[in-house]
């Protein structure tokens, strides 16, 4: 389906961002050009990469994101519109499954720093396409490795490490020591892209790390993911857009940060004097129905829940369903209980989560309130979550 500009930054949460909100002006303290630090992003157009860039360019660096060409610039660009106009805010052309794309990007841009956020990073999605996914997430990282080994040995190399690694947990709660155990081709492809990234440290003596990130997610998290997906089929159904939530399974549960806290560990990372891999997490975990029920709380419903698996349901005060289960939903190998152990970060680098899971739900919801509520007043489509 096509989208006009305005209807995808409704899509993707930017929707009327206020002009002072944008970071346009470079108003940090001038360094001269050889003191100021410079970065690649890679996945600069997803969540943690707006994030990330924001975070780097506040710091005073000078930040180029690596994009993938599209047909439609604008669409797919939406979370980084507001940095476009600043002056050390740059995007270059590439795409992780091309080596010659990664080489140039680094001989050119000989960078500081390089974060490694691309991926096929929608868990479901890798069963229906487990190599394009193996290529992206898990190759991909190997090919940023052998960029920096050939060209820029000293540049700093951030991976994008997920709790997926620990699939069917060994141990409760996960810490940097537990063995991994994937249970999707998204995983597997990550537990390569970890190990290849220890392996090039080990091997060719790179500052090569890897965060290993439990979930996380903000008003700019993709409408597929279950957190925004709920987030806003509930504010379609606060104006009476919908009726009911259509989802999968409720009883899986997860350890739910905010994003806007993580990219800061992914920096700091960088910034240690030894290369070292650190699980991040809030060490708390909840279940997709608690998400739910705080969900719909924020708009004034309180849920009563019945049945289970798929015939699991929930009613309102009034008697109305306002969730039903779909099996499409489930997955062929489900990561029950994930509760990460964020003791070697704590110590480390200071990290400890600032954002409560409830503070997040409700983050999330009034954005999808606020972003409905503005595309009826101007008469556009509000975002429906991709069914
Ligand atoms: P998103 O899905 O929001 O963003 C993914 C990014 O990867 C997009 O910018 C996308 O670009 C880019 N990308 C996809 N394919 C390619 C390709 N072939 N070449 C170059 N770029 C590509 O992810 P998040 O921001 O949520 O996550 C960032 C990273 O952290 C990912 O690696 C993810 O797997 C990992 N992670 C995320 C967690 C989370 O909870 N958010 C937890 C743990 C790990 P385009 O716009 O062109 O599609
Ligand atoms: P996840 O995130 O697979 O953990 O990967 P997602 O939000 O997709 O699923 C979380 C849990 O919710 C259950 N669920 C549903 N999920 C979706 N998407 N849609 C539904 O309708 C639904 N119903 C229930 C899922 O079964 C699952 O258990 C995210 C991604 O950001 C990865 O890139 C990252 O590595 C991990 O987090 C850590």
């Amino acid at each position: 389906m096509r989208y006009s500009t305005s209807i995808k930054r409704l899509i993707d949460g930017t929707w009327m961002m206020k002009k002072s909100n944008c970071i346009q002006k470079d108003s940090t303290p001038r360094k001269p050009m050889s003191e100021r630090k410079v970065a690649i992003i890679t996945g600069v157009t997803g969540q943690d990469g707006s994030y990330l860039s924001e975070l780097l360019l506040e710091k005073g660096y000078e930040v180029h994101g690596l994009v993938r060409r599209t047909s439609q610039q604008n669409l797919g660009r939406s979370l980084i519109n507001h940095l476009m106009d600043h002056e050390r805010f740059h995007l270059i052309n590439g795409d992780l499954t091309d080596q010659s794309s990664i080489d140039n990007a680094v001989q050119e841009i000989q960078p500081d720093e390089f974060y490694n956020l691309g991926a096929q990073s929608f868990v479901p999605e890798s069963w229906r396409s487990p190599t394009m996914t193996a290529d992206v997430t898990g190759l991909g990282t190997l090919r940023c490795l052998e960029a920096i080994k050939r060209v820029k040995p000293d540049c700093r190399f951030y991976q994008a490490g997920s709790s997926e690694q620990f699939g069917e947990v060994r141990e409760i709660p996960q810490t940097e020591m537990t063995p991994f155990y994937p249970r999707s081709p998204y995983g597997v492809a990550k537990v390569f892209a970890y190990e290849i990234t220890r392996n090039y440290r080990e091997s060719y003596g790179l500052f090569a790390c890897t965060g290993i990130l439990f979930n996380h997610e903000s008003p700019r998290r993709g409408l597929e993911f279950v957190t925004r997906k709920v987030t806003m089929t509930v504010a379609r159904i606060g104006h009476g857009l919908d009726e009911c939530l259509w989802i999968g399974n409720v009883l899986a549960k997860r350890d739910w940060g905010y994003a806007g806290d993580y990219v800061e560990m992914q920096w700091r990372m960088l910034q240690e004097d030894t290369p070292q891999d650190f699980v991040i997490a809030t060490g708390r975990t909840h279940s997709v129905k608690e998400m739910i029920n705080l969900s719909f709380e924020r708009i004034g419903m309180t849920l009563e829940w019945s049945g289970d698996g798929v015939d699991t349901i929930a009613t309102d005060n009034n008697g109305v369903v306002r969730v039903r289960t779909n099996p499409k939903f489930f997955r062929p190998a489900e990561v029950d209980l994930l509760i990460g152990d964020f003791s070697l970060a704590a110590e480390r680098l200071g990290w400890e989560p600032k954002t409560t899971f409830e503070q997040l739900v409700q983050m999330m919801v009034d954005s999808d309130m606020k972003i409905v509520e503005e595309a009826l007043a101007n008469g556009l489509m509000p975002p429906v979550p991709p069914a």
